[in-house]
C-alpha cells in the first residue's frame, strides 16, 4: 500500500445516502475526536468533489439507485484508506469487501455502531507516532505479517527481526514500538523465551505482544500466555482475526494510557504530577545507570509568588503557574519530565543530559520567563523564576534533595539558576 494513513487531525469523506445515520457518524467523529469530516448522500455529489483533499474515506458498500462500481470507479484510484459501512456482512458481499482492500468494514446494524469505528480512529491516531516489531525466522510469514499491517495501521515504521535475539536489540534501538508480533519457534531464542526477556522491562500495557505459532498444541499457547503474551494466535490465521487481536489489545493500552494520563496529571497546569514524576524518574534513573548515561534534576520556583496572588488575585496567579507550565513544556526534549511538584514549584528530569547542558536549559528557561510580559485583563504582569540544578546523589530523591538545596541558594538573589559543582 502507498498510502500513508494520517492520524490526528485527518479530514475524512463520509459517503452515505442514510443521512440521518451519516449526520449522527459525523457528530460523533467531531464529538469524540474533532476531526472535521464532509458528508455526501448521493454519486452526484460525489462527483462534484474535489476528493484529493480528503485523507480517508468512510463509505456506504451499496447506496440505492447507483452504480454498484462506485467505489472501485471513484475511491479506489485515490488510493487512500478506505473504510467501509454495511448493513450486513454476508458471504458474498465479504468478497467484494477484500476485492476493495479497506483498512476496516463496519456492520451498521450493531446497537454501539458508532463506537467501533470511533474506537478505530482513535487506534489510528494513538498508533502514528508509534513503531511495530515483527520477530519472525521465516521471511515469507514476516512479509505477510508486514503487508496486512501497512494495510490496516499507521505505525510509523514496522521492523522485523528474525530470532528473540536480534528482537531485543531492535527493542532496545527503538523505544517507541509498542506492537510486538512474535513467531514461537526460531533458532537462538524462541518466542516464550524472547516474550519472558521482554517482561523483564517492560508491562503487558507498556509492549503489546501477540504471539504466533502454528503449533495448536494448548500446552504451547498457554506457555506464550504465561511467559507474558497478551494474546495469541495459531497460523493459518487470516488479515482479519489479526487485525481483531491487535485492534482489541492496542484499545486496552490505550485505555490504560488514557486513565493513567488522568491519574498523572496535574489539572492546572497540565504538567506530570508528583507521582508520575517518582514512578517514571525512578525507572529512567535505574535505566540511567544500566545504560551509563547522564541525568540532571531542576528545581524551579517562582520568584515572590505570594506577591502576585496578593496584587493581583489567585485566579491570575493560577494563570501565571499555566504559562510557566508552557515554557517548561515547551523547553524539554520528548525524553524528558516536566512535574508541579507544588503549588510553583517545579522539577525538570532531563534524561542523557550532563549539568553543563542540564544549566544552560534552566538558564533558558529562566530567560524566557524574564523576558515574558503576560497580558491578563487588563493587568501587564511580569515575574521571574529560580532554578537549581544537580547531578549529584545515588538516587531520584537525593539528587531532588541536591537540586533543592542549589535553589536555595539561588533565592538568595532570586531570578538566577545555581548549578551544584562537584
Ligand atoms: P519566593 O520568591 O521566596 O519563592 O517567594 P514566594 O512568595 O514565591 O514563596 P512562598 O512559598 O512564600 O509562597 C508561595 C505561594 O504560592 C503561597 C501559595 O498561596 C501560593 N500557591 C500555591 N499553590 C497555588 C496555586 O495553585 N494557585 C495560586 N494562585 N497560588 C498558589
Ligand atoms: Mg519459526
Ligand atoms: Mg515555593
Ligand atoms: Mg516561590
Amino acid at each position: 500500500m502507498d498510502y500513508i494513513l494520517k492520524g490526528y487531525g485527518m479530514k475524512i469523506l463520509i459517503i452515505e445516502d442514510d443521512k440521518f445515520y451519516a449526520k449522527n457518524l459525523q457528530k460523533e467523529i467531531k464529538k469524540q475526536l474533532n476531526y472535521e469530516t464532509d458528508v455526501v448522500n448521493s454519486l452526484k455529489e460525489l462527483k462534484a468533489l474535489d476528493l484529493d483533499k480528503y485523507d480517508m474515506f468512510i463509505s456506504d458498500i451499496f447506496m440505492e439507485n447507483y452504480d454498484e462500481n462506485y467505489i472501485e470507479k471513484n475511491i479506489l484510484p485515490l488510493k487512500k484508506p478506505l473504510i467501509l459501512i454495511t448493513a450486513f456482512p454476508d458471504k458474498v458481499l465479504k468478497e467484494k469487501i477484500s476485492k476493495l482492500n479497506p483498512i476496516d468494514f463496519i456492520v451498521k446494524t450493531n446497537s454501539n455502531k458508532f463506537d467501533y469505528i470511533i474506537d478505530k480512529l482513535k487506534i489510528l491516531n494513538y498508533i502514528e507516532d508509534k513503531k511495530c516489531l515483527i520477530v519472525d525466522d521465516s521471511k515469507t510469514a514476516t512479509l505477510i505479517n508486514m503487508l496486512s499491517l501497512k494495510k490496516h495501521y499507521n505505525f510509523s515504521n514496522i521492523i522485523t527481526a528474525k530470532d528473540g535475539v536480534e528482537g531485543l536489540e531492535k527493542l532496545k534501538e527503538n523505544k517507541d514500538i509498542k506492537l510486538i508480533l512474535t513467531d514461537y519457534e526460531m533458532p537462538n531464542m524462541d518466542g516464550a523465551g524472547f516474550i519472558k526477556n521482554v517482561r523483564k522491562k517492560y508491562n503487558l500495557d507498556e509492549k503489546i505482544i501477540i504471539a504466533i505459532s502454528s503449533n495448536s498444541d494448548k500446552e504451547i499457547s498457554t506457555k506464550l500466555l504465561k511467559a507474558g503474551a497478551n494474546d495469541f494466535l495459531t497460523k493459518p490465521f487470516n488479515d482479519e482475526e489479526l487485525i481483531c487481536r491487535c485492534d482489541n489489545t492496542l484499545k486496552i493500552s490505550m485505555l490504560l494510557d488514557e486513565v493513567k494520563e488522568l491519574a498523572y496529571k496535574d489539572t492546572l497546569s497540565g504538567l506530570y504530577n508528583r507521582r508520575y514524576f517518582f514512578d517514571v524518574a525512578n525507572k529512567m534513573f535505574l535505566t540511567s545507570l544500566r545504560e551509563n548515561k547522564p541525568i540532571t534534576i531542576i528545581m524551579f520556583d517562582i520568584d515572590h509568588f505570594k506577591k502576585i496572588n496578593d496584587n493581583y488575585g489567585h485566579q491570575i496567579g493560577d494563570v501565571v503557574i499555566q504559562k510557566t507550565s508552557e515554557i517548561l513544556k515547551t523547553n524539554i526534549r520528548k525524553n524528558d519530565i516536566a512535574c508541579r511538584y507544588g503549588g510553583e514549584e517545579f522539577v525538570i528530569f532531563l534524561y542523557d543530559c550532563n549539568i553543563d547542558d542540564g544549566y544552560d536549559i534552566a538558564e533558558k528557561i529562566r530567560q524566557k520567563v524574564e523576558s515574558q510580559e503576560l497580558h491578563i485583563e487588563d493587568k501587564t504582569i511580569k515575574y521571574t523564576i529560580s532554578a537549581g540544578v544537580s547531578n549529584k546523589g545515588k538516587s531520584i530523591e537525593e539528587m531532588i534533595k541536591n537540586a533543592d538545596e542549589m535553589l536555595y541558594k539561588a533565592k538568595e538573589t532570586r531570578n538566577c539558576v545555581v548549578k551544584d559543582n562537584i
